[in-house]
């Protein structure tokens, strides 16, 4: 915990500008609306529930309904927070197919940042009150500002990220970022609606005893995947490990972080490239990851090195302490051709 009482987000991120030669402010701009955009999704995800009783009015299937335009209405609540504020040249989010420019204003304001983001991860989670999570993810465009950006300004590999972070709508509501420079967490005061830093400086401990992974899946696992869970299981040293799983993404790598352990969404045999998106949720988790200290991979590479070939491709995910990664990773090697 930090002896520095009181830091707000906003504060932090005016502070953290001086880190960035030459800087213009635009990066602080940017986040400062993500962090805006974040609390009224907040607002709209705790009301969740609520809206179950009193909106909806003749909705025929009104889980379903209401899941479904949470995630439509935090992805337009993000997109209006980074449109409107000439902070973006082009958004692409989970939510849509293909990735929108945001055109310069009337006063010619040329943004050189692209932004990519699940606005709302895990959203199967609402409908049970448990924690679901925002992704985001920021590079600098390659093509020349002015001119409408292009896909390869999203298709860049994750090592070329300037900053990347989550919002965590949990038991509190934590937004956890970095910029390259370590990772902090803030947490929102709901009574105020101010974030504050509560965790500066996170680091993944070193070696963890919690694997995060959807056992029911277990048969479709690759044989390197069966044998690590069963080396995870076994009575030996600090084995047994103990199995968390939310469904959450944002919510069992947090936990992870804090805790030290392994998430693990592999390829299995129907979806040989697992299920999450490599440019919404791997890239940004795997630089939160290393730059507290972890390890992420698709098995046998490193995640942030991965050439990306489409906005929604999907790529196997191991990710977490740096001791567990490698250990899985070892398995995955030493099983290599088989299945
Ligand atoms: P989503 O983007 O459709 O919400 O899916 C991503 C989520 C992750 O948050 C979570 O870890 C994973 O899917 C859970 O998948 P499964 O239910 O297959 O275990
Ligand atoms: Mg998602």
């Amino acid at each position: 915990m930090t002896n520095d009482p009181l830091q707000t987000l906003g504060e932090f991120i005016i502070k953290k500008q001086d880190d960035f030669r030459y800087s213009s402010g635009e990066l602080s701009r940017l986040l400062s609306a993500i962090r805006l955009a974040s609390k009224v999704v907040n607002r709209e995800v705790n009301k969740a529930g609520i809206a179950d009783i009193v909106g909806q009015a003749g909705n025929t299937n009104i889980q379903g309904e209401d899941q479904q335009k949470l995630d439509v209405l935090a992805n337009e609540i993000f997109i209006a927070a980074l449109s409107q504020r000439e902070v973006v040249c082009g958004i692409a989010s989970e939510e849509n197919d293909d990735f929108i420019e945001i055109k310069p204003t009337e006063n010619g304001h040329l943004s050189k940042y692209v932004v990519l983001i699940d606005p709302l991860d895990g959203s199967s989670n609402i409908d049970v009150n448990v924690s679901v999570g925002t992704i985001f993810s920021i590079y600098r465009r390659i093509t020349e500002p002015g001119t409408p950006v292009e896909l390869k300004d999203f298709l860049q590999k994750g090592i070329h990220q300037i900053a990347a972070g989550y919002v965590v709508y949990g038991s509190s509501t934590m937004i956890v970022y970095t910029t390259g420079n370590g990772v902090n967490g803030f947490t929102l005061d709901p009574s105020l609606g101010t974030y504050y830093l509560s965790h500066p400086n996170m680091k993944f401990p070193k070696n963890g005893k919690i694997y995060s992974i959807n056992e029911g899946n277990y048969i479709k696992f690759p044989q390197g995947v069966k044998d690590y869970l069963k080396y995870c299981q076994m009575e030996e040293g600090d084995r047994p490990y103990t199995s968390r799983y939310i469904g959450s993404l944002v919510s069992d790598f947090h936990r992870n972080m804090i805790k030290g352990g392994i998430y693990i969404y592999p390829s299995t045999s129907q979806s040989p490239n697992g299920k999450l998106r490599l440019l919404y949720e791997c890239n940004p988790m795997a630089l939160l990851a290393e730059q507290a200290g972890g390890k992420c991979s698709d098995g046998f590479h490193r995640i942030l090195e991965i050439e990306p070939e489409k906005l929604h491709q999907r790529v196997p995910f191991f990710c977490g302490s740096m001791e567990m990664v490698e250990k899985a990773e070892e398995f995955m090697n030493s099983k290599l051709n088989s299945r």
